[in-house]
């Protein structure tokens, strides 16, 4: 590994549509770390190696980033003023970002209260002009097709080639980390981009003799909004996963194709396991990551349940995004402390001690 990073484009540039001429608009993400688990590997099962891919630690906290420094340097490229998306969060908050980078006006459709907090500050805080919508995520993604098909505005949800090209330098990381391609790689699927990027990087690592097999691709979706695993569009999405609340993925060929040509699944999980997940990567690791992340360990522990593991397997499971972004559900699902008088023998008595 090189010491010094200078963000994916340019450290992975030999896989990436780029040439020495593309301005390349980068807030230095990508190398996130590759977490080897201990206590929680112990808790699931001994037998097995978990690792964490944390990519909740690029520059505004979520993977988005990878798609979006591909997505906003080729649009400058190609002479792009302006960016658009609809997003349930963690998109706008990266090209909120990416955007103000570059210099570029940026546009948010969200669906109206159902993103976490912290992701509308970050697209505020950058400068992004947000507008909430009485509608879902899916159909703010309509919207926003259509009207970059109608003004001279470039549209960086995943159906932009570039976001995918740009995603799947995490597959790239993982083997470069773990100096090999694991034998399972599970995580989070909402619009679906995320598994197909992961899918396609896999495959070109192997193709380019860096690694010798590619990963089975586990894939998990919120119960409440599984479309692929139901094999019909979800109209009411559901799930505190916000993140993943949606019904109808614009990668889901992508998805199934993954699935289908790596001999993995794309199965659901309940916003319970989820949450008893996300406590349990938080709490036995030290790794705080948002629900829709802990979907994927969730799917492991499920998988784990239904005996799928032999010993020795080695797992990666991608945790998506940081935990801060949605501070309001850590403290509604956890606990919220308790406040007592700043006095010693009232602190000792409520520590227990
Ligand atoms: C933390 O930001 O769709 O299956 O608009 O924020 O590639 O969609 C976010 C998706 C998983 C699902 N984990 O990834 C958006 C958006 C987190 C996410 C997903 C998202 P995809």
């Amino acid at each position: 590994m090189p010491k010094v990073w200078h963000g994916l484009i340019r450290e992975y540039k030999d896989f990436l549509p780029v040439t020495d001429k593309t301005p390349v608009v980068t807030l230095q993400e990508g190398n996130t770390p590759l977490i080897p688990t201990r206590r929680l590997n112990m808790a699931i099962n001994p037998d097995i190696e978990i690792y964490l891919k944390y990519d909740g630690a690029n520059p505004t906290g979520s993977f988005k980033d990878r798609g979006m420094t591909m997505a906003v340097s080729k649009a400058k490229e190609q002479g792009a003023k302006s960016i658009i998306c609809a997003s349930t969060g963690n998109t706008s908050a990266a090209a909120a970002a990416y955007g103000a980078s570059a210099g570029m006006e940026v546009f948010v459709l969200i669906p109206d209260g159902k993103i976490a907090l912290g992701k509308l500050a970050q697209a505020m805080a950058y400068g992004a002009q947000v507008l909430q919508i009485h509608g879902n995520f899916d159909e703010a993604l309509t919207l926003v097709t259509e009207i970059s098909a109608g003004f001279p505005i470039t549209l960086v949800n995943s159906v932009n080639p570039f976001r995918i090209e740009g995603q799947k330098t995490a597959a790239f990381e993982v083997i470069d980390q773990l100096g090999f391609a694991p034998d399972y790689h599970f995580l989070p699927v909402g619009n679906a981009g995320n598994i197909t990027a992961y899918w396609k990087g896999y495959q070109e690592y192997l193709a380019a003799g860096k690694s010798r097999k590619t990963p089975r691709m586990m894939g998990w979706q919120a119960a409440g909004s599984a479309p692929i695993v139901l094999d019909q569009i979800v109209e009411n999405p559901s799930t505190v996963a916000t993140a993943i609340r949606i019904g109808n993925p614009a990668s889901w060929k992508g998805a199934v194709a993954a699935r289908d040509e790596s001999g993995g699944k794309i199965d659901s999980v309940t916003d319970e396991e989820i949450l008893a997940a996300y406590r349990m990567i938080a709490s036995l690791e030290g790794v705080f990551c948002e629900p829709a992340s802990a979907a994927s360990v969730a799917g492991l522990i499920k998988s784990n349940k239904a005996g799928l593991f032999n010993p020795g397997d080695k797992i990666v499971c991608t945790l998506t995004g940081h935990g801060l972004k949605d501070a309001d559900v850590a403290l509604s699902v956890i606990d919220t402390p308790q406040t007592v008088d700043a006095k010693l023998p009232s602190v000792l008595k409520a520590l227990g001690f």
